[in-house]
């Protein structure tokens, strides 16, 4: 880590356990004043700094993904350590999440920005009972800007929702999203009801979110995962490449 901001310095003292300090300092190593500054407005949910410095940022030609990256996901990953460790509450992190909305909405023209042919449909959602959606958001931008077509169901979603969604749009990828332990086996309980449905054959489906790991998306039935928007947008163009030119799987 290199800290160039004092006040971020002082907020990451708040990270304790060793692995995350590690995690969350290499988000910090380029030690850029700006990025900090924006990590640092985000945490204490100042809105109107973090859309003014994003817009800064822009005009300096910072890129979106690097303001992404090094500014809001790194500011975003000290609240979470900072509300998983009761030092905040629930309204301090929808004001963090306020504060990251307004960031995003100057980078998300610029991530989806793209005239490319689509590159497939995916539906994407948050699982029934899941209220998380920024990292969702992110993966629609990041999909989106790469070329695909997508369906945000939102949050909350139930399996019999995208059953209906893949049916209706005829995608050919579905993208579930859970940030709770208690919610994640939604996503195998959505899996079965796309079985059900009699749709699976003809469908990917990736899974993500802080908790889900490669090997519970194996356990689901899924057949991928992804760490995070980028690692989304593999998945999703690892999938198309095994559809053939109708769209049909050929396996
Ligand atoms: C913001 C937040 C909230 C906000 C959500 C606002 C919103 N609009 O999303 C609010 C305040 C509403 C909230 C509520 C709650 N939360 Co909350 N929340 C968080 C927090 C701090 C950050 C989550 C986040 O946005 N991260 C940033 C994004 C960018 O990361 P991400 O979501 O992981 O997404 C990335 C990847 O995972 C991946 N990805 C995500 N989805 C997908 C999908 C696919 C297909 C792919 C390939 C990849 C992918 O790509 C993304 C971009 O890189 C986390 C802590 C944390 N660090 O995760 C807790 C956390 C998830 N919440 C938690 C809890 C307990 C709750 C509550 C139960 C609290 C309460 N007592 O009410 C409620 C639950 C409400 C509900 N029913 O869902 C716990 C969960 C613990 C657990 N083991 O289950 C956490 C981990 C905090 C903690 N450490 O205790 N929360």
């Amino acid at each position: 880590m290199n800290f160039v901001h004092d006040g971020l310095a002082k907020e990451f003292e708040h990270v304790t356990r060793e692995g995350e300090r590690k995690h969350i300092g290499e988000l910090f190593e380029s030690g850029d004043a700006l990025m900090q500054e924006i990590a640092y407005d985000l945490i204490n949910g100042d809105h109107e700094g973090v859309d003014r410095l994003t817009k800064q940022a822009l005009e300096d030609g910072y890129t979106a993904n690097a303001i992404l990256d090094d500014g809001l996901i790194a500011g975003m990953a000290i609240v979470g350590v900072k509300f998983r460790d009761n030092l905040i509450f629930v309204p301090e992190v929808l004001i963090a999440a306020r504060a990251m909305k307004a960031g995003m909405a100057h980078l998300e023209p610029i991530l989806s920005a793209s005239g490319v042919e689509p590159l497939g449909t995916i539906i994407m959602g948050t699982v029934k009972g899941d209220l998380h959606d920024i990292g969702k958001n992110l993966c629609i931008m990041m999909l989106r800007g790469s070329g695909f077509i997508v369906h945000d169901l939102g949050v909350d979603t139930k399996p019999d929702e995208f059953v209906d969604a893949v049916m209706e749009h005829d995608a050919q990828i579905v993208g579930m999203s859970a940030l709770l332990t208690t919610t994640m086996p939604n996503m195998g309980v959505t899996i079965e009801a796309l079985e059900e449905a009699g749709l699976r054959e003809d469908i990917k489906v990736m899974l993500g979110g802080a908790p889900v790991t490669e090997s519970f998306a194996e356990d689901m039935g899924a057949d991928g995962y992804g760490d995070n928007a980028i690692e989304a947008v593999d998945r999703a163009k690892e999938f198309v490449g095994t559809f053939s030119e109708d769209g049909v799987n050929p396996d």
